[in-house]
């Protein structure tokens, strides 16, 4: 079938996508500026499609994030807190454990654990954390750290990132969430993060977490003042590190919240942008796997249309949110399993339960079995 693109521009494009040739730079900033998301969506979904079928993977998990004490004070960041502050809180190792299982009812394959950078809790308080999850909890993934949290935990304990990983998997960390990468441009992250590593930094500990083995995820954070240059530059880093390791399971867009940050005069993101930037990510990021639609940051909606310009992947029941409700996320905390099957199956679109290495889950009631 040949369809009629209103942006007839965009036709050299589909035809590379249909020969499955790579797109570049200026392929990906004629995507960001095309009117068309009809088009760039069409074309997102045949790729989507073309590595998916009509599965659409799914996960249940529980967010774990034990201190918002922060060392950092980024602009973008409404979460972050000051040991002095009142409202700043960091919860001991039994509250760690308690809390893992407070708040679900149907047994989680995942908890995706983050934090603030912490002056004080060391490396060893983190692994202890880790191995009392570990034995509490022996079937659940431990998705934990941002490549900055790993540089800082690093720099703190004085021994190298690749040292670092070594003790954290040792003591249970599984994989690595994607979480802040921003964008990589110096320029906007002397805005937006000036406080965490560079770019170059965040892709290295992503390339020592690969060559150790781990899996992560990667993100890019859109919607501030960054321009469609550094849209397209942060996607081809992530792509060619990619061809590298191999070690990026999924991508994540994530939109800007500027409620409660130094940045709250700015917009927030329009729908438009929010399925823009899954689909130009589908089409680009021709080495990653999935495109995962995080419905906190986009709304249950719009990750529900999301499928069908690009997305595969929706996350997750979540249970306790903090970083996107501090930053005036009016989205649920948690969705339930159920309500996952019903916007996946509206859609047109099969769900298929994951792990966090995307092997599918076979549940009951209160257990799950993860199929090798
Ligand atoms: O690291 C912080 C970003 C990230 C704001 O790997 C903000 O599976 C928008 O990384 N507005 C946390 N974004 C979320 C994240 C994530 C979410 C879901 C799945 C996975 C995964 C990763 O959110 C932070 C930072 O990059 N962030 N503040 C804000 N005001």
């Amino acid at each position: 079938m040949q369809p009629i693109f209103d942006d007839r521009r965009l036709v050299p494009i589909l035809e590379k996508v249909r020969a499955g040739e790579r797109l570049d730079a200026d392929d990906g900033l004629l995507l960001y500026r095309s009117p068309d998301i009809l088009a760039v969506g069409w074309m997102a979904n045949l790729v989507r499609e073309r590595k998916h079928g009509n599965v659409t993977w799914f996960n249940v998990n529980r967010h774990i994030n034990p201190t918002d004490v922060c060392v950092a004070s980024c602009r973008l960041c409404a979460f972050g807190k000051k040991a002095r502050d009142p409202k700043a809180y960091t919860w001991s190792l039994e509250e760690v454990w308690q809390r893992a299982g407070e708040g679900w009812s149907e047994a989680v394959t995942e908890f995706h654990i983050v934090g603030g950078l912490h002056p004080e809790l060391t490396l060893g308080w983190y692994c202890e954390m880790l191995r009392g999850l570990k034995q509490r909890f022996p079937d659940v993934h431990l998705k934990a750290f941002t490549m900055v949290e790993i540089a800082y935990l690093a720099q703190r304990a004085k021994i190298s990132i690749r040292e670092t990983l070594e003790q954290l998997r040792a003591a249970g960390v599984d994989s690595l969430p994607g979480g802040g990468a921003e964008i990589f441009s110096e320029r906007v992250r002397r805005v937006i993060c000036d406080h965490k590593i560079d770019g170059a930094q965040w892709l290295e500990v992503a390339r020592t977490a690969h060559r150790l083995g781990l899996k992560s995820n990667c993100t890019m954070l859109y919607g501030h003042i960054e321009t469609e240059e550094d849209r397209v530059d942060h996607l081809l880093k992530l792509r060619a590190l990619q061809d590298d390791t191999g070690g990026f399971q999924t991508f994540i867009p994530l939109a800007f919240h500027p409620a409660n940050t130094a940045l709250h005069h700015l917009p927030v993101t329009t729908g438009f942008d929010d399925i823009r930037s899954i689909a130009v990510a589908r089409l680009l990021l021709d080495n990653i796997d999935h495109i995962k639609a995080y419905w906190i940051m986009m709304t249950p909606a719009v990750a529900q249309i999301a499928q069908r310009f690009g997305a595969d992947d929706l996350d997750g029941t979540v249970v306790e949110e903090k970083i996107y409700h501090d930053a005036g996320a009016t989205t649920s905390q948690s969705l339930r399993r159920t309500e996952l099957l019903r916007l996946i199956r509206e859609a047109g679109r099969e769900p298929l339960e994951r792990d966090t290495l995307y092997r599918p889950v076979q549940r009951t009631e209160t257990a799950f079995t993860v199929l090798v």
